[in-house]
């Protein structure tokens, strides 16, 4: 990342990367993310939490190369590391659709419902688009500048799920990355076409907070004896602090992700 892009990141809260995935890798990830859905079946989403109205999958780094190339892509890292400082790593790496036709319209909310602390910023989330984001297959929404008012929409809004005065969408085609600092009030949106607006979200979070999928759990021992020095740092998988968070906490507390 450019000094500027990292510059934007940290004031806007986020940024739009376009054109990350190349097109091999697209087909890839689409060609897999479907193949998992068909396997799990009722079970998909099953080790972090299902959504009516929406696929999901979870625990994705145990699930093939590809998702473990995608969250230790270093444009990633150095998104994660502009936002929390050097001391962060994976929280989890997630699959999303809006499905057609169903409701799949969430509330604004920041991730794990936590807002900046002393320490400074706890959260950040990457929204790769595996389909192009319009503005009517269910782009996510945000308001601009609210990851700074270290409030919850929860604790200031009447209505989390209504329209926002202030509220933008982020729009982009298959490919594009949106990277943001998950304090930014932020949900789902409705699905208005007929097909599904698929996504993946590989979730960071700062090194003294849980992770939402423990990963020394979650991965079969074969995936986590493969892996290279820089996966098993980014997994936490040597660090006994999160050995300890994990035994102690969740990081499913809070809202949503
Ligand atoms: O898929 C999206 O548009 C956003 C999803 C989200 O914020 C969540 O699941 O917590």
């Amino acid at each position: 990342m450019t000094l500027e892009e990292k510059r934007l990141l940290q004031e806007q809260g986020y940024l739009i990367m376009r054109g990350v995935i190349d097109p091999e890798w697209l087909a890839e990830l689409r060609r897999e993310t479907e193949a998992i859905l068909k396997a799990e079946g009722d079970n998909a989403g099953g080790e972090f939490r299902k959504e009516e109205g929406s696929d999901r999958l979870a625990n994705l780094v145990d699930k093939g190369e590809t998702f473990r190339r995608l969250v230790s892509h270093p444009m990633l890292l150095e998104a994660a590391e502009a936002v929390l400082g050097p001391d962060f790593k994976l929280s989890s790496l997630n699959y999303r659709a809006a499905l057609p036709g169903e409701k799949s319209h969430q509330p604004l909310h920041c991730d794990m419902g936590l807002v900046e602390d002393e320490r400074g910023f706890a959260v950040f989330n990457s929204i790769w688009m595996l389909d192009d984001f319009t503005p009517l297959n269910g782009p996510t929404r945000f308001v601009p500048n609210t990851h700074r008012s270290g409030k919850t929409p929860q604790q200031v809004l009447n209505d989390p799920n209504a329209p926002h005065p202030d509220e933008q969408v982020t729009l982009g085609q298959a490919g594009d990355v949106v990277l943001m600092n998950s304090h930014l009030w932020h949900g789902g949106t409705q699905n208005h076409t007929a097909t599904p607006r698929r996504s993946l979200h590989g979730f960071y979070v700062r090194a003294d907070l849980p992770q939402q999928q423990y990963q020394k759990r979650l991965l079969r021992p074969e995936t986590q004896t493969a892996l290279n020095p820089l996966l098993r740092k980014v997994l936490a998988l040597d660090d006994p602090r999160n050995d300890e968070l994990s035994a102690t906490g969740s990081g499913k507390s809070g809202f949503l992700k």
